[in-house]
This record gives C-alpha cells, structure tokens and sequence, in this order.
C-alpha cells in the first residue's frame, strides 16, 4: 500500500465580494431645458418631481449631479437611454457613468 501522507503546497481562499457600484452623473449645459431634464429623470429614473427638480437644479447650479448609483451594466444602459434621450430632441443633455470608490 501507498502510505505516503501529503500536504497541499497551496490553499485556495474563497472571497466574494460585493460588485462595484457605478454612479449615473448629470452633466449641465446651456441649452436643454429645465423642464426636459427633469422629465428625462422622472421617466428614466423614476425619481419623483421633487426629486427630479432637486438634481436638475443641483446640476444647473454646480455644473454635475449624482443621479443614482446602479451595477455597471444597468448605470450604462440608463445613461446612454436618458443621453439619447434629448438627443432625439436635438439637446446636448448628457449623463455620464464612472466607478464608485
Ligand atoms: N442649464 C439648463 C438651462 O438653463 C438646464 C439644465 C440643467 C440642463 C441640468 C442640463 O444637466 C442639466 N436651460
């Protein structure tokens, strides 16, 4: 018989994490109006009118806003659908996408 005892030379240590969250953020500009970005918030982001209104203004006002955080593929897909949403209307309303520390 083969009595030979062995020790594994390496361990495997299993960690999940949690996957990183992404930022949807509104960008300002000089042209796309008031009312038309808040109306892209409410119907995108399911923000109410006062929500929507405080993150208008709060881009209007600071030039960006954190809309709401999403996994990467689902912050992507709402940006690219609320952008290509004033782009159907001829706006430069814009909403970027970028990792949360
Ligand atoms: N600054 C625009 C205006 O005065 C309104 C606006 C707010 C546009 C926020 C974009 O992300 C934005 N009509």
């Amino acid at each position: 018989m083969n009595d030979t005892v062995t020790t594994p030379k390496t361990r495997t240590k299993t960690k999940v994490e949690r996957p990183r969250l992404h930022k949807v953020i509104l960008i300002n500009d000089d042209y796309t109006p008031r009312e038309f970005v808040t109306m892209v918030l409410k119907a995108e982001f399911r923000m109410t009118e006062d929500q929507a209104y405080k993150v208008m203004i709060t881009a209007h006002k600071l030039g960006t806003c954190v809309v709401a955080v999403f996994t990467k593929d689902v912050a992507e897909t709402k940006a690219t659908r609320a952008t290509d949403a004033g782009r159907a209307k001829g706006y430069p309303l814009l909403f970027t996408t970028e990792p949360e520390e």
